[in-house]
């Protein structure tokens, strides 16, 4: 197999990349050192995270003028995420740190006011003058998720003799991909973008994207992006959720609760087994889900160090589903069998070289947040959503939150933040508040949703899984109360969970809430609906979707 040379310069979490290399028929080669640079024909430089903990990691390990060397030698080079934001000058992620510099500028923070920061999902990359550069194409998506961009000025780049793809988000146009001569790079995730981004994967390492730029030079200043052309591009993002757990044959099964109770009705109170947790993210990933999720259910009972099988099942899904995975469950400090001391960064660590792309905490973040607010909000950096966040960027941090809702008579009549409902309760109470719970809900904290996600926000998670018990596996759609009173108290992406019963529910969130993700699990589990079905229902009616590319 030909070679590509790969610098992993953070924390592994890599494991995407180099299944989406190999599944394009390459193979990975690691740099170790800057000397190794030197040896490497095809360079590709991944990036997460932060941009001064990037290229401080890069410049503390001697690899800048490695990569300078080999740029200016005129070898192939590609970046990707923070690894193109390294080619500019510099970020205002981290004023103080310098980048390559191959590309004047500055890198600014979107703008948060009216949307949700980090731009996480799926979005375009279009270069209308040069419409299949590096085997992109103006109708495909590709999944981006960062904080920060370089803003698109038309002309700007394209004067330096770059042509550039871009993408627009909450009105404001970024740049999604930039090639010049042999160097390439894209903000968004090729290894995380389905078939259309291992199109742009094989460009880049069959030497046809290049070799196709120079037979179509970049159009100078003309080639530039209209402002009229660049339309806003994110989509709805249609998210599978797999709640995994072991049956009482000891087999990891998808299984799926009634308000989180997994277990027939009938008189054996067997663990319902729906399928077989890597066959059905395939076959999810194949009806064009934008992201798989799995919750290891059982994860607060068992350790997930000794949990091989949840690895095992991340390891083999990776292989073959190329758009981003989630896993959460048991993600805390903990101690293993043996008595070892194993650290929430630690075990999260595990996941992403198995193949994760973000984890999922639930139990600890409750926990950590009721010490927040005890502490005076004061920040000590040791909690697992700080630490994982610090080591592999927020967008790799999602809290899934687990709500109840508690009716109170009076607006006034607890301190937690209420709501007037359109549902009163049994005694036809007027308001309501929603109690985070933690295992499973097992158990209820005297924590609201706002002050929880509130406090996660100011931690560092980059997203918020918002599950509802209330309406897990009713089919009665989202509770859109919930979802509304969330998005009103933070800025980070909320994915609404729990309720979806037909295709219907999902274009009634995404039109009555703000929300930036909509999850399914028992409907497309007992084959009710497919991915595909609800998101050609959202696209029929004017939603942007994005159409799985076979
Ligand atoms: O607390 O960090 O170990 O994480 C445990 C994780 O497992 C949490 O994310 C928690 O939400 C989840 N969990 C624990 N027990 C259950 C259970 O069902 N007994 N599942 C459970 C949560 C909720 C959703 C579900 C949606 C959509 N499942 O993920 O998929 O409600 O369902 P629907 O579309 O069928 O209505 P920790």
């Amino acid at each position: 197999m030909p070679k590509v040379h790969l610098l992993d310069y953070v924390a592994g979490n890599v494991r995407s990349l180099v299944n989406a290399i190999e599944k394009v028929g390459y193979e990975v080669e690691w740099v170790r050192s800057p000397e190794d640079v030197a040896k490497a024909e095809k360079l590709i430089l991944p990036g997460v995270g932060h941009f001064g903990h990037c290229l401080s990691q890069l410049s503390s390990a001697g690899y800048l003028p490695a990569l300078r060397a080999h740029i200016d030698a005129g070898k192939p080079f590609m970046g990707i995420c923070v690894g193109l934001q390294a080619l500019f000058s510099t970020s205002a992620e981290d004023p103080n740190c310098s980048g390559l510099g191959f590309l004047p500028g500055a890198l600014d923070r979107f703008d948060d006011s009216t949307k949700a920061v980090p731009h996480i999902g799926w979005n375009n990359a279009s270069c209308p003058a040069n419409p299949t550069l590096y085997g992109l194409r103006p109708d495909s998506k590709y999944y981006y998720v960062h904080s920060y961009k370089y803003p698109y000025k038309k002309g700007e780049l394209e004067a330096l003799g770059c042509a550039v793809a871009t993408g627009t988000y909450g009105g404001e146009t970024f740049v999604g991909a930039v090639a010049k001569g042999n160097v390439f790079a894209t903000q968004f995730h090729p290894e995380k973008s389905g078939v259309a981004g291992l199109r742009v994967l094989r460009a880049f390492l069959d030497g046809s994207g290049a070799k196709a730029l120079s037979e179509n030079p970049p159009k100078g200043v003309d080639g530039g992006v209209d402002d009229v052309i660049a339309r806003e591009g994110l989509t709805r993002r249609v998210i599978a959720c797999l709640d995994v757990r072991t049956n009482d044959q000891g087999d990891l099964v998808v299984t799926k609760g009634d308000q989180y109770d997994v277990r027939e009705k009938s008189q054996d109170r067997s663990v319902r087994n729906l399928g077989k947790p890597v066959e059905m993210a395939k076959k999810y990933y194949e009806q064009g889900a934008d992201e798989v999720t799995f919750l290891n259910i059982t994860s607060f009972r068992d350790c997930p160090v000794a949990d091989l099988p949840m690895l095992e099942i991340l390891r083999r899904t990776s292989e073959t589903v190329f758009v981003p995975l989630t896993i959460g469950g048991g993600i805390r400090d903990t101690v293993d069998v043996d008595g070892t001391k194993v650290s929430a960064l630690e075990i999260a660590a595990m996941y992403f070289k198995s193949g994760a792309d973000k984890v999922s905490i639930g139990s600890d973040a409750v926990i950590a947040a009721e010490e927040y607010y005890r502490g005076g909000k004061a920040l000590y950096g040791n909690t697992a959503i700080e630490q994982i966040s610090k080591a592999y960027g927020n967008q790799a941090v999602v809290v899934s939150v687990d709500p109840k809702r508690v009716y109170v008579p009076k607006q006034d009549a607890t301190r937690h933040a209420t709501i007037k409902t359109k549902f009163p309760g049994p005694k036809g109470e007027e308001y309501c508040w929603y109690a985070c719970t933690i295992k499973g809900g097992r158990e209820t904290r005297d924590i609201d949703v706002v002050e929880l996600t509130q406090a996660v926000e100011a931690m560092g998670a980059g997203e918020i899984l918002l599950n509802c018990i209330d309406k897990d596996g009713t089919n009665s759609g989202f509770d859109l109360e919930l979802i509304t009173q969330v998005k009103e108290a933070i800025k980070i992406p909320v994915i609404a969970s729990s309720g979806a019963g037909n295709p219907g529910h999902f274009l009634e969130v995404f039109q009555e809430t703000t929300t930036d993700a909509a999850l399914g699990a028992g409907m497309f589990h007992r084959g009710e609906y497919t991915v595909q079905q609800v998101k050609d229902y959202l696209g029929e009616r004017g939603l942007v979707v994005r159409k799985f590319e076979g």
